[in-house]
């Protein structure tokens, strides 16, 4: 299949499955542009069967606002046309369904067909707002094809949003080959001192994802057990959490690590991974610590639940529970045998259920639905 995928090029969860999934589907044998601003993030290397188009964004003095979704449809359709695309595959709705819609009407009876994957907070946040609803609404209704990367998310959307055509769950997936155990960075001293365990959080920190809720975890874990939290990620709330960490005499403890393209190899160094959000409608970087071998700690919220499972890859407490989770924590942080059978279990609930193999060929079967 020729298939052009749109997403947002900045680092995040529907980027990440975004340009995953175009690495799975070009290796196997699918021709696989993506039309975006910008090279999106974890697609930096030469990819056999990859294509990239980018969408220019003209400032013409006029526009104090570029009409940046104008472009991608007109792009779209462009590269639909050169490449006789048979699919469009849109990830976050808004603009993008949008796009693609537009990008169809310019090519008539020609045009491919328009899936749209919804990620989460194009559901839950932006499209909650007022402004955003209808248009959200009409991009899901235009697309022939809808996936939700959760069954919470599949549920809320049909309830929400009022939506007639039917809306299929295909859940996140990992390459279990990449993120595994045997990945992980072999020395860690550089993070933590002798007898130190490691947390990890990783998020876009954006208020959604409770940052500072981390730091409160680890100034409590702290009590009991010596560690030091690793924090990768950009966003709002980084500031305070630094601030936060110093108010609690905590900055040496707490290492801010930036922007990372992939998680496997600090992954494989954690202890536990921390992540404990307002909502969270998959929680693909929980999967990945999973994939590698490690528990996580985080909130009973959103689709988290569907990934992991409470008791046997690692706990999830009710939203904003710090005692709890830090309580958890310290449990696995001192029963080594303890942590290391959640952390057996979630690789092996990676495996068998978020595998890139079987998720990837549920996206080629939906293709083929849609396709009729
Ligand atoms: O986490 C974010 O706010 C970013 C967002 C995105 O689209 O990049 O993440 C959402 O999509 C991810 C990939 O499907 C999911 O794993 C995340 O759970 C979801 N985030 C939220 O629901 C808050």
């Amino acid at each position: 299949m020729n298939i052009g995928v749109t997403c947002y090029p900045t680092v995040g969860g529907s980027g990440a499955v975004a340009a995953e999934l175009g690495k799975q589907l070009a290796r196997r044998g699918h021709t696989v542009h993506f039309i975006s601003y910008r090279l999106p993030f974890r697609l930096g290397d030469f990819h056999e069967n990859i294509f990239f188009h980018a969408v220019d964004v003209s400032s013409y003095p006029l526009f104090e606002y570029p009409p940046h979704d104008l472009t991608l449809a007109a792009k779209m359709a462009e590269v639909a046309r050169e490449h006789r695309l048979d699919v469009f595959h849109v990830h976050y709705a808004i603009p993008h369904a949008i796009a693609g819609h537009l990008a169809k009407q310019m090519l008539g009876s020609a045009a491919p067909k328009l899936i749209t994957t919804l990620h989460g907070t194009d559901i839950t946040l932006v499209g909650q707002d007022r402004s955003f609803f209808e248009i959200t609404r009409f991009g899901i209704a235009q697309s022939d094809g809808v996936t939700a990367v959760s069954e919470f998310l599949r549920r809320m959307t049909l309830e929400e949003f009022q939506i007639k055509n039917g809306i299929e769950t295909i859940h996140n997936f990992v390459d279990v080959s990449e993120y595994c155990p045997t990945r992980a960075y072999k020395d860690s001293s550089s993070f933590a001192k002798p007898g130190e365990k490691i947390l990890l959080h990783v998020s876009n920190f954006r208020p959604v994802k409770r940052v500072l809720d981390t730091i409160r975890i680890l100034d409590r874990v702290n009590r009991e057990a010596p560690a030091v939290l690793l924090m990768v990620g950009e966003g709002p709330e980084r500031a305070s959490a630094q601030a936060l960490a110093r108010r609690l005499g905590l900055q040496d403890r707490v290492r801010f690590l930036g922007t990372q393209e992939g998680i496997e190899e600090i992954a494989g160094m954690a202890h536990v991974f921390l992540l404990p959000s307002e909502l969270e409608s998959f929680g693909l970087s929980a999967l990945e610590a999973m994939a590698c071998g490690v528990p996580v700690v985080g909130s009973d919220a959103g689709g988290l639940p569907e990934v992991v499972k409470h008791t046997e890859t690692g706990y999830l407490l009710p939203v904003g529970d710090v005692e709890g989770m830090a309580a958890r924590t310290v449990e696995l942080l001192k029963d080594e045998e303890l942590r290391r059978e959640m952390g057996h279990a979630g690789r092996r609930r990676a495996a068998a259920l978020f595998s890139a193999d079987r998720v990837v060929s549920q996206y080629e079967r939906f293709y083929e639905k849609v396709l009729g």
